[in-house]
């Protein structure tokens, strides 16, 4: 068998260990953390001299960047927003299945916009600016094959019409329609810039970014905290234009500039990683080139088991495991999780002993946690000198159950059965619709050309 790339190696001398870590923890007591990373780096360096190579590493353990007594409460209303969230996954889902039911082959796609709806929708409720008063607004990247979402969420704004939504990938037709992926020409006053080309709206919003303070630094445009906001597909990073320039992100201070990668651990056709971890990659390649990164990892039912782990067993087992091991636990179950997560060391099948399979299957990743996310924007948004990277952990086809969370079929889906269907308005909670159909406005003048 396949030995899995995140194999740690054994402690041979747990005494011994236990001692050094002792040692490092008197001194942050008694001395601080600057005097902790003083000795660290000294200890490193000498290390180095001595022949032991390179002993530091630019990944840290595979948990949350923000420890939980650090997080703020989540200021919203996490009952509202959470309806508004469902009726957006769900719109954007049947949108889709719609277009698909009457026009076989039309195209688009479910599963990547169910993996990043909490992501957006918290970044809409409490953080992405429109132009109002001297606040030019920020700039937004989105995933271009997640726009489905981005109209849905538009649609509940009252910006565009049923029409609209009917008309998806139908823009040529007599009345209002919407383009497949974003674009400025096709939708101007909606679309910032053009993104499905992966790999282009990354690093168009580094030079964007850059563009900007160079604008700034020289008083040709106003300095304000206006961001650039960009999101991109963990499969989008092995572009070579998405990592290509992020140096010059660093090198240029670009603190105006966040991007959040939503790590679904898929791509097109398969994992982006089977073997590996797409996280702990991107981690040290960010951290490497200079910037802030944030890892949102583990949603909020994690907190108690990880705060009960006394052996780190637990931190142990999310480290080693690999990206397809992640998939599998999401797309197998319960019991399969209890087995082959917990069940791989004594110590963590106590810890979840008093938890149901379903239980189990339902502890979230850190995307999916729209406190986690909050606090990881809330960061980033406040943190100076430095791009900001956020690595979210979620899952593909989120909410689509049977019909593919988790699953390597997932990006392709565009169609689901009855029975699929009912179970993601299950997980969906909400309807629809559930008001009366409201009567298309006029489709002379698009409403959202006009904007
Ligand atoms: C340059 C380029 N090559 C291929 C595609 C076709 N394509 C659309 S989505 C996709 C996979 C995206 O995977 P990922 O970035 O992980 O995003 P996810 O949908 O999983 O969130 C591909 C290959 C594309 N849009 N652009």
């Amino acid at each position: 068998m396949l030995k899995a790339k995140n194999e740690l190696p054994e402690d041979l001398d747990q005494q011994e260990t236990h001692e050094w870590v002792e040692a490092l923890q008197q001194i942050i007591e008694e001395a601080g953390p600057d005097r902790a990373r003083f000795i660290l780096n000294k200890l490193a360096d000498k290390a180095y001299l001595m022949g032991v190579g390179n002993p530091v590493k630019l990944t840290t353990p595979y948990v949350n960047t923000i420890p939980v007594e650090e997080e703020v409460p989540y200021p919203g209303d996490r009952e509202i927003e959470r309806r508004i969230k469902s009726l957006c996954r769900w719109n954007a889902m049947v949108m889709v299945v719609r277009a698909n039911k009457y026009d076989d082959g039309i195209g688009g796609h479910i599963s990547t916009y169910a993996s990043l709806a909490n992501l957006t929708e918290v970044g809409f409720n409490h953080f992405f600016h429109a132009s109002h008063g001297d606040q030019p607004g920020d700039l937004m990247y989105f995933q271009g094959h997640a726009s489905p979402g981005v109209y849905a969420r538009a649609y509940l704004e009252g910006r565009l019409s049923d029409k609209h939504l009917e008309n998806f990938r139908h823009e040529l037709r007599e009345d209002p329609g919407l383009s497949s992926y974003p674009h400025p020409w096709l939708m101007p006053g909606f679309w910032n810039f053009p993104t499905v080309s992966m790999g282009l709206g990354p690093i168009n919003s580094i030079y964007q970014a850059r563009f900007m303070r160079y604008l700034e630094n020289r008083g040709l445009i106003p300095v304000t905290n206006r961001k650039i906001w960009t999101f991109v597909g963990d499969g989008e990073s092995d572009e070579p234009e998405t990592l290509g320039s992020i140096t010059l992100a660093s090198r240029e201070k670009l603190d105006n500039l966040i991007w959040v990668v939503n790590c679904n651990l898929q791509r097109l056709d398969g994992p982006v990683r089977g073997n590996g971890s797409i996280i702990q990659e991107l981690e040290g390649i960010f951290r490497g080139a200079g910037w802030n990164v944030i890892k949102v990892l583990w949603g909020d039912d994690w907190d108690r088991l990880l705060a009960k782990d006394a052996s780190g067993k637990l931190m142990r087992r999310m480290s080693e495991c690999v990206d397809g091991e992640y998939q599998n636990f999401k797309a197998k179950g319960g019991a399969y999780v209890r087995k082959e997560f917990f069940g791989k060391y004594p110590e963590l099948l106590e810890l979840v002993a008093d938890m149901t399979d379903q239980q189990l299957a339902k502890l979230r990743r850190g995307g999916h946690d729209p406190s986690k996310v909050y606090n990881a924007y809330k960061r980033a948004t406040e943190h100076t000198g430095q791009p900001t990277v956020i690595l979210a952990k979620t899952i593909k086809g989120y909410g689509l159950g049977e019909a593919g969370e988790g699953r390597n079929i997932t990006h392709q889906q565009k169609k689901l059965n009855e029975q699929e269907t009912e179970s993601f308005r299950a997980a969906s909670t909400f309807l629809f619709r559930t008001q009366p159909r409201r009567p298309c406005p006029s489709t002379a003048r698009p409403p959202i050309a006009s904007r």
